[in-house]
């Protein structure tokens, strides 16, 4: 039985989006429908994504399973998103690793500070043996994970003054996610880290309630950032994977052909989204540029400084997840560099 098709108010939703996103389908025609909802804007390639998901989906069930896509927090933050999966009141949300590390800890492990080089090594972990693994430890949080996709590489920027050393970070008050090891990395660079959640960081620059953030290029673009924030700094601290998130009760009463097809289309979604977001950085950070940001270039000394600091924070954090399963990630990011 279908928990979520046609509720007579679905209709013009369904109207709305399609007409958005170019799709023929409703969810009237659908047995199933999946809403789908996601913290950033509709210009985030995450976004593009997601509407690729959409596509593969109603074309592969012949309209039979439907998507209604959200973006900009419509549906809520993160944390409260993953909370609609576990109730099964939402079908799909898209969060970064580090929310999602409040519901299974082991996911602290991918925001390490300094853990992947680059999003080859990255690619290689999350599509593995570890990242499957942890997938399947979301199943006792009555979610299923169907795939990694990318948020990216994590840089400052702030309104104060150029981050350049990790002297820098001393007294801004920049936001974090809500995550204990990014509030306690940064508390260690003697920042005054602000736990907030993403909807409502755009305001809290605004008026100056923080001096900064740190996100990928492509949000602090696509964001706006620009308009309220200064100074931009690549220090690539963290790499933040996403993670598609599927309510676990709905994947299960799916019959198994379509469960194949919405987990294949999440990876094929996925592998077009980290495309596209890793097309765009570069013309990202020249339209900051342009839009008046100053950019520092932080050196390899510079983040091995930060690193250094910030390693007793990591080593605890080790040793609360499990010593043994983070040595494993550490072999397993070392194995993919050499391939
Ligand atoms: C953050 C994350 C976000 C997301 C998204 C809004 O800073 O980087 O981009 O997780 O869902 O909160």
């Amino acid at each position: 039985e279908n928990g979520s098709a046609s509720e007579g108010e679905d209709t013009e939703e369904a109207a709305e989006n399609g007409e958005e996103s170019g799709g023929e389908a409703t969810s009237e025609d659908a047995t199933y429908t999946i809403e789908a909802g996601i913290g950033l804007n509709n210009k985030h390639p995450q976004y593009k994504g997601l509407l690729e998901f959409k596509e593969i989906v109603e074309e592969e069930t012949d309209g039979d399973v439907f998507v209604e896509t959200y973006h900009s927090s419509q549906l809520g933050d993160d944390r409260e998103m993953m909370e609609s999966l576990q109730l099964n009141t939402q079908e799909v949300t898209i969060p970064s690793t580090a929310p999602i590390a409040n519901f299974v800890e082991e996911f602290t492990v991918f925001d390490f500070p300094f853990l992947f080089p680059n999003e080859q090594v990255a690619d290689q972990v999350l599509d593995g043996e570890i990242g499957d693994r942890l997938l399947g430890k979301l199943e006792e949080e009555e979610m299923v994970g169907l795939a990694y996709w990318e948020n990216g590489f994590r840089d400052v920027t702030n309104s104060q003054h150029p981050v350049e050393t990790a002297e820098d970070f001393e007294g801004l008050t920049l936001r974090t996610m809500e995550n204990d090891l990014h509030l306690d990395a940064f508390s260690e660079l003697g920042a005054n880290p602000t736990p907030m959640a993403f909807g409502e960081l755009f305001t809290a620059m605004q008026q100056g309630t923080v001096d900064g953030q740190e996100n990928p290029l492509a949000t602090i673009y696509l964001e706006s950032f620009y308009e309220v924030q200064d100074y931009y700094s690549d220090t690539h601290h963290v790499y933040s994977p996403f993670v598609f998130l599927m309510s676990k009760q709905f994947y299960d009463g799916l019959p198994d052909e379509y469960q194949t097809i919405v987990e294949d289309a999440a990876v094929e979604a996925g592998e077009f989204q980290r495309e596209q977001n890793r097309k765009a950085n570069e013309e990202h950070l020249s339209n900051l540029e342009e839009e008046g940001m100053e950019i520092t270039e932080v050196s390899d000394e510079a983040r091995a400084e930060m690193k250094e600091i910030v390693q007793p924070v990591i080593d605890d954090y080790a040793e609360e997840i499990g010593a043994d399963f983070v040595d494993e990630v550490y072999q397993a990011v070392e194995d993919a560099q050499e391939n």
